[in-house]
């Protein structure tokens, strides 16, 4: 697909900062009426927490807090910001990445963590339904006690919640087998910016009725309504998992392993790629075993079914893929003590890039066949920019975390070649069939890249849409589009 748009400078938050009122003595204390003195937080160390997430770079404080427990409360703070006008962004579990729950308008930051109720498990439909500020492994974890599934395992499953998973369609290494948090969602409730609470979908695994608005508001990123609970569907547990490392010498030989696993169908429910650098990184963390710490590439397979034979049989299937490449030492862990540890090499990536570098972070998505050349795209442009790239990622899904690394560049020249880096790198990305993000989302700090992800015409039917559902622009304002 054809580029849509040359990158547009993003316009200041101020320039439009008058549409929206502030949060006045009157409005606080008709909030506090609502919610009840402790449901409504104005002290700065609140202000600052929620003004943050995990994205880097980037700090802006609500003038209040909202924590209503209730759908009900939900929808009477929305018709109280509908006709005072002030601004009100969603907020989760603050995990995000793309910075789509920061006011970057001020007003009020709405966080759903006290709707954290798990409603029912329905073990005859296998479906549950939960509320929005349930945290994701609590969501897992009681499912699995009774031998269910709930497959979407985004890095932060141990702070993140339900909502902000829906709001970003969240991700993790399982999706190159289960898909995303999309793909596990069959209806929504959900409160528009009027205060009017919807539930879109149904309880069946089918059902052609009408526009899907549960496939519109997931992604949405809480600019077109307020989710409060999902109905979601359930799998059986698996009940065996085999993890193989198989260290590369080469990059390119890892990453055309990895179109190949898929085309012979090896199924794998995660295969995670980190290159040389990534585990230089890592080893300053945390011990790797000698015949990994070397590699020029790492791929992490996890593979899981009912049947060992089959799992077996799967897994030598993968061995013979890698060997076609070039001769691969395969470690294959079958017991659940050391597939931790090598599964601790990938959880640790994030945090060791971030203790060695400031950082940016690119979460780049392109068709498999494409991986190699991502890498090496990435490495140029940050090379020719005097900065450091390390990829690691879900390279199943073809989705790579792209992090640019300052390393001692003065701050305003590391702003600099930063974004013209990360530019070049999505310019190139969407040139090969790719994306501006896998699963981090737009938010606020990608939204001068969505020109190149989506054509004019696409976009304005978004733009219409954004209106259509919340005509007064209340709704997180400042996200998704460059010049709101
Ligand atoms: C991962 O895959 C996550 O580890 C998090 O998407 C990436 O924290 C990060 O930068
Ligand atoms: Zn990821």
């Amino acid at each position: 697909m054809e580029p849509g748009l040359a990158i547009r400078p993003i316009h200041d938050t101020d320039s439009t900062m008058t549409q929206f009122e502030p949060l006045t003595p009157d409005s606080l204390s008709r909030l506090r009426e609502l919610l009840g003195d402790n449901g409504v937080l104005t002290d700065p160390v609140a202000l600052s927490a929620y003004g943050v997430d995990e994205t880097e770079d980037v700090d802006f404080r609500p003038e209040a807090i909202a924590l209503p427990e209730t759908k009900e409360q939900v929808a009477a703070v929305l018709g109280l910001a509908g006709e005072a006008r002030f601004a009100v962004t969603p907020r989760g579990g603050g995990t995000g990445l793309s910075g789509g729950a920061l006011p970057v308008y001020g007003g009020l930051s709405l966080s759903l963590e006290r709707l954290n109720r798990i409603r029912f498990i329905d073990e005859v439909n296998l479906t549950v339904e939960a509320e929005a500020g349930l945290i994701t492994a609590d969501l897992q974890r009681a499912v699995e006690d009774l031998g269910l599934f709930y497959p979407p395992d985004p890095a932060s499953h141990d702070s993140c919640q339900l909502g902000g998973n829906i709001a970003e369609d969240a991700a993790g290494p399982r999706s190159c087998k289960y898909g995303t948090t999309r793909n596990w969602v069959l209806g929504l409730e959900a409160v528009l910016s009027n205060g009017t609470v919807i539930r879109t979908g149904s309880a069946t695994r089918k059902n052609a009725a009408g526009y899907n608005l549960t496939q519109l508001l997931i992604g949405s990123e809480g600019t077109l309504a307020v989710v409060t609970a999902a109905l979601l569907k359930l799998t059986n547990m698996p009940r065996l998992r085999l993890t193989l490392a198989a260290p590369f010498s080469s990059l390119q030989g890892a990453a055309r392993a990895v179109s190949r696993l898929f085309v012979a169908g090896v199924d794998p429910a995660a295969c995670e790629l980190m290159e040389a650098r990534a585990l230089e990184l890592v080893a300053r963390l945390t011990p790797i075993p000698d015949q990994l710490a070397n590699a020029a590439a790492l791929l992490l397979l996890e593979l899981d079914g009912d049947d060992s034979d089959a799992l077996l049989e799967r897994a030598a299937k993968a061995s013979d893929i890698f060997d076609e490449q070039e001769q691969v030492e395969v470690i294959i862990a079958q017991e659940s003590s050391d597939q931790r540890r090598l599964w601790e090499i990938r959880e640790k990536i994030a945090i060791a890039v971030r203790e060695y570098s400031v950082y940016k972070e690119a979460d780049t998505v392109v068709p498999r066949s494409e991986l190699a050349n991502l890498v090496e795209k990435a490495r140029r442009v940050a090379k020719d920019r005097q900065l450091e790239a390390v990829c690691y990622g879900h390279a199943g899904d073809g989705n790579l975390h792209v992090n640019l690394l300052r390393g001692d560049l003065a701050a305003a020249t590391w702003k600099r070649n930063r974004d013209a880096a990360e530019a070049e790198l999505f310019e190139w990305v969407t040139s090969v069939g790719g994306s501006v993000t896998g699963e981090h989302g737009i938010g606020w700090s990608q939204r001068r890249y969505l020109p190149l992800a989506a054509l004019p015409g696409s976009i304005e039917v978004m733009r219409a849409l954004k209106s259509a559902f919340d005509p007064a622009g209340i709704l997180n304002p400042g996200k998704i589009f460059a010049d709101e």
